[in-house]
């Protein structure tokens, strides 16, 4: 199951080998090498820190809860904000360091959003300054600041002395609590709290200090040395969400959606959930340790009051606890009854305390506020979100031809075609081999021609070789990232010897951008778009296989202060470079392995390197949703596991669930045996088929919800209670999951399974999405499981837009009529809608675009714009409907009217045409051939 370590050597070690060059210290570095990849099997768990091992994470979880002493004076309104000084009792004897005050400001936007800075005093002389993350926080979020004029004391909680309470959003305010110091965001009414930092007086505080005679701060792990010139720099503090049932978020951990307990009573020995972008090979399946991104932002939700969130923008190495109930009993202290208050501790090696709180109250709520603050995600291009065939390699351009024109033989459509780091000429990225693609360009024309189009990977680590131009030029720049001697940091990865640019700095990213014009990447064309891996970034020979933490970035900033944005800024430099290739006319499409806040406006990211085993495949629907729910919407797992060869059912059920991952690719490593869909026989062809066909299918529906999460910040993939929030049933449910509002998808994740139980939410009913039967709402259903589908079920009240005609590629759909799904409820009601635009430009950003809103009441359709008028039209589409299906219809009309052109239609009462078995009441209007654009009503007669 597990890629043979032989093979992992193999392929790592023929990537190095003219990169020997006679200099005895470097053979030596790479028989090491070699050495330690021998070693190299399934997750080596031993290659990673534990909180133990690392020591600011063993320090901040081994205080206890109201150890902090800190104290707020000098409360203010200074620029619109309240802001104070943070202090501590002078300390008891001389040799203690004497803690400076700490500056905290609290300011507050529109919509519900809080934030809360604390950082050192520059007045006060820190050696340097603390690395705040830059070009995260949108620029228009600072407009939706609210200027504070006053705040208003009270006595809470019987202390002493004063609180300073502001104004929120309508029923909310924030409590500065001055001494113990607190600070939260209660309801006004009543003065339930939301959300609340320091409660439990875990806040912690390392300032920055300038090394003294003696000082030793090094720290060491498996023979990395860190020399930590600024002396331990963390942060940690307590945040409780209240009234929460559970917590969710702060991917990237291959676990469960709903968060589990790390500490407290009943936890065995559990690691916090780690925040540090690491490529963790073959990584298992439920665990807390961080993988490829890290997203610092967490979701409370409960029956009682419903969403609230929190975010933390910080990109140093974090470590989150979640404290199950009673977890303070080990201190002694008893605090209050916690009801369903969910508390948490974070820790953070570096940086400042710069949050925000999120106080919802629904789910839709905070993801909207979330990515008001970070972002909203990035419209894609049609094509790549439809299905991708990658693996590791396609060899040549008759490896290429080969698999292209099978897709079609096989009448299976596909959109983009991928070649991984096997291309290159020797891991030069930007370059091809020339024996194996000599005509680049005409191979992607070939594709172009059917609608296809083709990605490449670039990975960041660059060959430190003479010859190859990039190299040359990033060196005569000084665009690497330094190590801690201020030498250009040299690593080792696939090309050997290599070096990264410091893409922190604009101007590096500004140059690195330009390398994607179709001048400067030779080979390339329009067609081609962009693979970003390796981004943690991956180090063979650094700790833990990533850059040492003492290397130096832009400004001074040292490489744990940035490390897990690194990737963010690389994916985002990419992605600029494809906008300037197509001169800023053109959407860009980049999928990158590493990721940090606000990487949903820069393009797509996937699970990473999964293995073909049944227990990834489940666990890929919670990674999934969890990357949602932080904004990274454009996300899938690789389809048929990337590790071991998957038994022929796994692959099968592993389309028919990535069928509506938002990102469908499928994809393997190069040991694996060749698997694209034809190679099993024609039943499991014809299944494939079947589920990459229901994709495309549903490609109208799933570009209407990417252009939601566009605007809105809510996911394509939700959690059952994102729909159905005062559920509880849904809360934990990892197995199902929403495609939008509308479809509800439940996962087979065993071998050979006859039934299945599937969890309907809600009190209105859902019907079978082939066979059009009905099931009733707010029960579990035991099912009866088929080879040929997934269990997935519409929504009675929503209707569905489809185009039901396959072609080669979504591209070649484009003209193509819809038909409309109409699933009605128990009122006979439905209600939908579809977003249309011309698939690729950013012309939609200036209201190029289509958006109808379909209503089913009263026996009659009608279509009516959602576009707020304009003068002229942008965007129009010849494109008709040519079917309305009606699910839950029974009785027996002839006729359906349409109006304004007053014209009749067809009435069929008659099979759905994904039907294969059983049967349910539905009526079909055939051939209506209404303009997708216009507004028009059908009624049925
Ligand atoms: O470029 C090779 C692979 C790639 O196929 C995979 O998708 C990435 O996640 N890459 C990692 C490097 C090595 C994997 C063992």
């Amino acid at each position: 199951m597990h890629g043979s370590p032989d093979c992992e050597l193999s392929s790592r070690s023929e990537a190095m080998a003219p990169n020997i060059n006679s200099t005895l210290p470097l053979l030596l570095l790479f028989l090491l090498f070699t050495l330690h990849l021998s070693s190299v099997s399934a997750w080596k768990k031993e290659e990673f820190r534990t909180c133990n091992q690392t020591p600011f994470c063993k320090r901040a979880r081994s205080r206890k809860p109201h150890s902090s002493s800190l104290f707020a004076t000098d409360v203010a309104i200074l620029n619109g904000a309240l802001t104070a000084n943070l202090r501590q009792p002078p300390p008891e004897s001389p040799d203690q360091d004497q803690i400076k005050p700490l500056l905290f400001t609290l300011s507050v936007y529109q919509n519900g959003v809080v934030r809360v800075k604390i950082d050192e005093d520059p007045s006060l002389g820190p050696p340097k300054k603390r690395f705040e993350v830059p070009d995260v926080i949108l620029p228009e979020f600072e407009s939706t600041k609210l200027w504070l004029q006053r705040f208003q004391t009270e006595t809470v909680d019987g202390d002493s002395g004063p609180s300073s309470v502001v104004h929120v959003a309508d029923g909310y305010e924030a409590v500065l609590r001055h001494n113990p110091f607190e600070v939260y965001v209660r309801e006004k009414q009543g003065k339930r709290r939301v959300l609340s930092l320091n409660s439990h007086g875990l806040f912690d505080f390392e300032q920055l200090r300038v090394k003294q005679e003696g000082d030793d701060w090094e720290e060491r792990f498996k023979g990395h040395t860190d020399v930590r010139p600024y002396g331990p720099q963390s942060i940690s503090f307590d945040v409780s969400f209240f009234d929460a049932d559970f917590v969710y978020g702060i991917p990237e951990h291959a676990s469960s959606f709903a968060l589990r307990p790390t500490r407290g009573p009943g936890v065995d020995d559990s690691e916090p959930y780690r925040l540090f972008n690491l490529d963790v090979f073959e990584f298992i399946h439920d665990s807390p340790f961080g993988l490829y991104g890290s997203i610092p932002f967490m979701l409370g939700h409960g029956k009682a009051r419903g969403t609230s969130g929190f975010f933390w923008l910080n990109a140093a190495e974090m470590q989150i606890d979640v404290l199950g109930s009673g977890w303070d009993a080990e201190s002694g202290i008893l605090l209050p009854e916690s009801g369903s208050r969910i508390d948490t501790l974070w820790m953070s090696e570096a940086g400042i305390v710069d949050t925000f709180f999120f106080i919802g109250p629904g789910p839709k709520d905070v993801v909207r506020q979330y990515t008001s603050v970070t972002g909203m995600p990035a419209m894609p291009q049609l094509f790549s979100t439809a299905y991708h065939q990658c693996r590791w390699n396609y060899r040549d351009e008759e490896d290429v031809e080969n698999i292209d024109s099978k897709f079609d033989e096989h009448d299976i459509p596909y959109d983009v075609l991928w070649l991984d780091i096997e291309h290159t000429d020797g891991k030069r990225y930007f370059t091809w081999d020339r024996v194996l693609f000599p005509n680049p360009e005409q191979m992607q024309n070939k594709l172009a021609a059917k609608g296809r189009h083709m990605v490449t990977i670039v990975d960041p680590h660059i060959k430190r070789d003479e010859s190859f131009h990039l190299h040359k030029e990033a060196t005569s720049k000084g665009y690497y990232v330094k190590d801690a001697t201020g030498k250009d940091y040299d690593g080792w990865c696939w090309p050997g010897s290599s070096s990264y640019l410091d893409m922190l700095n604009p101007e590096i990213r500004s140059w690195w951008s330009e390398k994607f014009s179709l001048k400067h990447y030779v080979g390339s064309t329009p067609w081609l778009y962009i693979w970003n891996d390796m981004n943690e970034p991956s180090v063979f020979n650094g700790p833990e296989v990533t850059m040492p933490r003492d290397a130096l970035h832009y400004g001074g900033v040292e490489h744990r202060e940035l490390h897990n944005a690194y990737g963010y800024y690389f994916h985002m430099a990419t992605s600029d470079g494809l906008v300037k290739r197509g001169d800023g006319k053109d959407r860009p499409f980049v999928l990158s392995r590493a990721f940090f806040s606000g990487s949903q406006r820069h393009g797509a990211v996937w699970t990473g390197d999964n293995t073909a085993d049944w227990d990834q495949l489940r666990v890929s629907v919670p990674m999934i949703l969890t990357l949602g729910l932080t904004g990274m919407t454009f996300s899938g797992a690789d389809v048929g596991g990337y590790f071991g060869n998957p038994e022929t059912e796994l692959l099968v059920r592993w389309y028919q669930l990535g069928a509506y991952y938002p990102f469908f690719r499928a994809h393997a490593h190069q040991d694996t045996k060749r698997r694209e869909p034809w190679l099993f026989g024609d039943r499991n062809t014809e299944l494939m088929r079947d589920a990459i066909h229901t994709r495309y299918a549903l490609l109208p529906y799933f570009y209407t919800l990417f252009r939601e999460a566009n605007t809105s910040g809510v996911p394509v993939m939700r959690p059952l209670w994102m729909e159905f929030p005062s559920d509880k049933a849904t809360f934990s449910n990892d197995e199902a999951f929403m495609v939008g509002n509308s479809l509800l998808v439940q996962g087979i994740y065993t071998e050979r399974a006859k039934y299945a139980s599937v969890y309907l939410p809600g009190g209105q009913s859902w019907y079978d999405l082939r066979t059009g039967i009905i099931y009733k709402g707010g029960t579990t259903h035991k099912l009866e499981v088929s080879e040929e589908t997934i269990p997935a079920f519409h929504r009675a009240g929503t209707i569905i837009p489809r185009k039901d005609r396959y072609r080669r590629s979504s591209t070649q759909m484009a003209n193509d009529p819809y038909t409309l799904v109409i699933a009605l409820n128990s009122s006979h009601a439905a209600e939908g809608e579809l977003y249309i635009d011309n698939g690729k430009s950013f012309e939609f950003k200036q209201g190029a675009y289509i958006h109808r809103h379909f209503v089913f009441s009263d026996g009659k359709v009608t279509s009516s714009s959602l576009v707020p008028k304009a003068s002229k039209t942008l965007f129009s589409s010849a494109c008709v409907i040519e079917r309305i299906i009606v699910l839950g219809h029974s009785s027996g009309p002839k006729k359906a009217l349409i109006e304004p052109s007053n014209r009749k239609a067809e009435i069929e009462v008659g099979p759905l045409w994904l039907q294969r078995g059983k049967s349910a009441p539905v009526l079909t209007i055939r051939r209506p051939n209404v303009p997708v654009a216009d507004d028009w009503t059908i009624k049925i007669l």
